[in-house]
């Protein structure tokens, strides 16, 4: 099984279908990193409850995901791949956790301001104790190296604050993880709106290229990307964001350097720029959505796979859970 090498753990809320931003920001690194580490990786459904779900589209969606992860490339005999709700530890770790989390630390999450904002009309304790129920699933399996975007460190930091402070009190109980901050594509902006970042929950389709997108809508969003009246394909965040992130996601789709986009397409304008662009993102799609086509038919290979991982998960999970369980001094179970 695991645990001849440090443990790497990562996840997504099935929130909504998957973009390239999900991608470039944490699916190809999960696929770099995962020669490296033992690896978990978690369709994190009880997270998604934060938002009011329809059940069925959500069921259906939360599967897609885990379909996603393995047309990415990650192998779900060698890496665990499941699901958050198959294993019970992870609430009952939240639990224990909340009553070492302080409502000043919580009050301080720059991601319940902002969804709180989003959802006026639903702000709920599990928007607000998110965070806990994060660094239950990391403290669980004991992760040292937890690979997200720049939008969930101060998530991390917290998973680390609190870890520490229970290893404080109880002795080593909690492996402290670090965060790994991928670099190129770390932050993909919504192609409407190149000040906000590229979400699966943006309520306009044109904002989002996804990830089972087809080429023809592809290239569509991209010629119809929000840029600026300048004509030359030039890397300046502050000056033109639009095209600076159309440069961003090239130079990630092509594997090459700001400076070499900008040679490229010196001369040509936007339009060449754009469909180049809405090319370059079809292609990288493509392996990863024909394997998605031939897995959706394996029905019975991809529900092997989660009952095998949802039992190897529950495992590593039980046993942290039963050991901050008898720290803290709960009555230990008679077998
Ligand atoms: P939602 O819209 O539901 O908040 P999201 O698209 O922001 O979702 P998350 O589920 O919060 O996505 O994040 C999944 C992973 O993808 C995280 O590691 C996150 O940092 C990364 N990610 C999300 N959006 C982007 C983006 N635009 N650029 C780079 N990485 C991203
Ligand atoms: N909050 C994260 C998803 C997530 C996660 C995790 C990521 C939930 N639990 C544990 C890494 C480790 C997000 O919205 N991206």
């Amino acid at each position: 099984m695991f645990h001849d090498r440090k443990i790497l753990y990562s996840g997504m809320q099935a929130t909504g279908n998957l973009t390239i931003g999900n991608y470039l920001g944490a699916l190809k690194n999960w696929n770099s990193l995962n020669e490296e580490y033992d690896c978990l990786f978690g369709v994190m459904d009880l997270h998604s409850l934060t938002v009011r779900q329809n059940p069925a589209e959500f069921r259906q969606r939360a599967r897609s995901l885990y379909t996603l992860y393995v047309a990415s490339g990650l192998d779900p005999e060698k890496n665990c791949i499941y699901f958050q709700s198959h294993v019970s530890g992870h609430a009952e770790l939240a639990w224990i956790l909340d009553c070492f989390t302080y409502m000043g630390e919580l009050n301080r999450m720059t991601q319940f301001k902002d969804k709180s904002a989003k959802h006026a009309d639903n702000i709920n304790a599990g928007l607000y104790t998110y965070p806990v129920l994060m660094a239950a699933d990391i403290l669980l399996y004991q992760s040292d190296v937890v690979p997200v975007g720049v939008d969930q460190k101060q998530h991390l930091e917290i998973t680390r604050d609190i870890a520490g402070r229970f290893n404080g009190i109880y002795g080593d109980v909690f492996t402290i993880p670090e965060p790994y901050i991928g670099r190129q594509g770390a932050h993909v902006m919504s192609l409407q709106n190149p000040e906000k970042k590229m979400s699966k929950s943006d309520e306009n389709p044109n904002a989002s290229v996804y990830l089972l997108d087809d080429t023809d809508t592809i290239i569509r969003k991209f010629k119809r990307a929000v840029t600026d009246s300048d004509t030359q394909v030039r890397y300046a965040p502050e000056e033109k964001p639009g095209i600076s992130n159309l440069i961003e996601i090239y130079a990630a789709a092509e594997n090459k350097t700001f400076e070499e986009v900008e040679k490229e397409f010196e001369g040509k304008g936007y339009g060449d720029f754009k469909l180049a662009v809405g090319e370059a993102v079809a292609s990288m799609l493509k392996p990863m959505q024909e394997k998605y086509k031939e897995l959706s038919k394996e029905k019975s290979y991809i529900d092997s796979r989660i009952k095998e991982n949802d039992e190897k998960a529950q495992y590593m999970a039980d046993k942290t859970l039963r050991k901050v369980q008898k720290k803290v001094g709960l009555t230990e179970r008679i077998r």
